[in-house]
């Protein structure tokens, strides 16, 4: 009856999670008015359409610069228009690199009223914003140990940003995270809904899209209405390249809001208005072409279509990394449920045996008083915990494994990059392709170990119980268990009648 209960109240809560996460659907509408993205990032006047920059940062078809590295630059960029929606989702796609192993100062996204300046004390924007900023910073400014770190700050407008501490104090919300130096570039998705500010994180350790992992989330977030979005980042004593690759920007509104909010015309009207923009820029794209012939087909067939051989095996030695890590993930979830059952199993045995041990022993007349004799020898146990014991090494090895992945995809990449541009040294390769194949094997040996039955390890086959018999045998004894007490029940019933 009670589990019947249970049973129910949880079919209602699903039902109550399944009815408010449909009603809470939620539309994306795409801005590219607020938004920027290769290829043509930047026109050939040097201008990214909708947005304005200065200070140091440069523009190219793929990339704006932010700031460069080298000491004390500074940059940004900004909207030319203040948003005219209430709910965003930005995806910021970027790359920090630099050739030290501390790089500085990092970079910055903003939601403010007012655009900030291009050259100002905040990671190239200016000081006392009032708004959000979401701060990726590098430099370990406050010797606490505890950068890269990301983290949002907000501003009414009235505070100085406390550059030494790392604004640790000031601080909404973050997470540790190494963005530097990364094979792929990284992303950040910063979605504010319904005023919870959520901010996700893409590691580029992968170029797979769904690698994002949550930074952090914070509700009862009061931002200004209509502000302007603008990406800023500098340099100091130390320094990064600070490269943007897009900013992708989409509106967000409840399924009521989406139907009220566009109508018809406004959508046409602004269908009219992307199509046009697109028609502009295929046009210009075409007179660039006529006006620089060789250069456009140097570009296009070369650049586009050539690899060289090292480019080639550096992608392939990536992809198989890549691959390697799915896989060690995929390992990871089925060696947890493979824990989970064993401890369920365990926690079985150990309260069956229990109850065999405190069970009263009952005496028949004329018969010697006889102990319960638990189903199990002491050595089928013996081989089961030590199956067990053996289980919880394989993942403590298969965890070392994945560490040790990690840790020589980093050490490869460091070491790599100092091969300086294209030109990859032909040990470095040969290193890199060892030691991938040492990572698969010893992959492959864990893999083997976790299919192979158990059992089978150091068990001799004459006494060995299997799972199924264990568990056949435990349920033997609980309904034995369970008809005694019932029929104990009964008895006590019956002589509470009688008197
Ligand atoms: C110097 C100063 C700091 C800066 C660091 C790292 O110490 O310019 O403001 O944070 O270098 O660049
Ligand atoms: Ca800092
Ligand atoms: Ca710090």
């Amino acid at each position: 009856m009670i589990s019947f209960r249970i049973n129910l109240l949880v079919c209602s809560i699903l039902c109550i999670l399944v009815n408010t996460s449909t009603q809470q659907t939620v539309h994306r509408r795409f801005e590219y008015k607020y938004s920027f993205k290769p290829p043509y990032l930047a026109q050939k006047d040097g201008s990214v359409p909708f947005w304005e920059y200065g200070g140091n940062a440069i523009a190219s078809g793929e990339s704006v610069r932010l700031a460069p590295s080298l000491r004390s630059q500074k940059g940004a960029i900004w909207t030319k228009q203040p948003i005219n929606f209430d709910w965003w989702e930005v995806d910021v796609m970027f790359k920090i690199t630099g050739r030290g192993r501390i790089g500085a100062d990092g970079l910055a996204f903003w939601y403010t009223t007012q655009r900030g300046d291009y050259t100002g004390d905040v990671f190239g924007s200016s000081d006392r914003w009032n708004g959000l900023a979401v701060i990726f910073d590098s430099f370990d400014n406050d010797n606490k140990h505890n950068n890269p770190y990301i983290m949002a700050v907000l501003n009414d407008g009235t505070k100085n940003f406390d550059h030494k501490s790392d604004g640790s104090t000031q601080l909404l919300s973050g997470c540790l995270r190494d963005f530097r130096n990364k094979p792929f570039p990284t992303r950040a998705r910063i979605e504010f809904y319904m005023n919870t500010l959520t901010v996700y994180f893409h590691n580029g350790l992968t170029n797979n899209e769904e690698d994002y992992e949550l930074c952090f989330r914070a509700e009862n977030v009061q931002l200004p209405r209509g502000g302007f979005f603008g990406l800023s980042a500098a340099t100091g004593g130390l320094a990064d390249d600070h490269d943007v690759i897009h900013l992708l920007t989409s509106s967000l509104h409840s399924a009521q809001q989406g139907g009220q909010q566009i109508s018809n015309d406004e959508q046409q009207k602004l269908s009219q208005e992307y199509q046009e923009y697109q028609k502009k820029l295929e046009q210009q794209k075409e007179d660039y072409r006529k006006e620089h012939p060789d250069e456009m087909r140097d570009k296009d067939e070369m650049e586009d279509w050539f690899e060289s051989d090292g480019q080639r095996e550096l992608r392939q030695i990536f992809q198989s990394l890549s691959h390697i890590q799915d896989v060690t993930r995929e390992l990871h979830k089925k060696v947890d449920e493979v824990i989970g059952k064993q401890m369920n199993s365990l926690s079985m045995l150990s309260s069956v045996y229990t109850q065999s041990q405190g069970q009263p022993a009952q005496a028949q007349p004329g018969q010697a008083v006889q102990m319960p004799q638990f189903p199990i020898t002491r050595h089928d146990w013996e081989v089961f915990t030590s199956n067990n014991q053996l289980m919880i090494q394989t993942v403590s090895e298969l965890k070392s494994f994945v560490v040790e992945v990690n840790r020589k995809t980093d050490t490869l990449l460091t070491t790599g990059g100092g091969g300086g541009g294209n030109g990859v040294n032909p040990q470095f390769l040969n290193e890199l392709r060892d030691n991938v194949h040492q990572v698969k094997n010893s992959l492959a040996g864990v893999a083997q170990r976790m299919s192979s039955p158990m059992q089978s390890q150091n068990c001799p086959s004459v006494t060995c119980v299997s799972t199924a018999m264990l568990l056949l045998v435990i349920s033997g004894q609980l309904l034995v268990l369970f008809l005694y007490q019932w029929y104990k029940e009964r008895k006590e019933a019956q002589a509470k009648k009688f008197f």
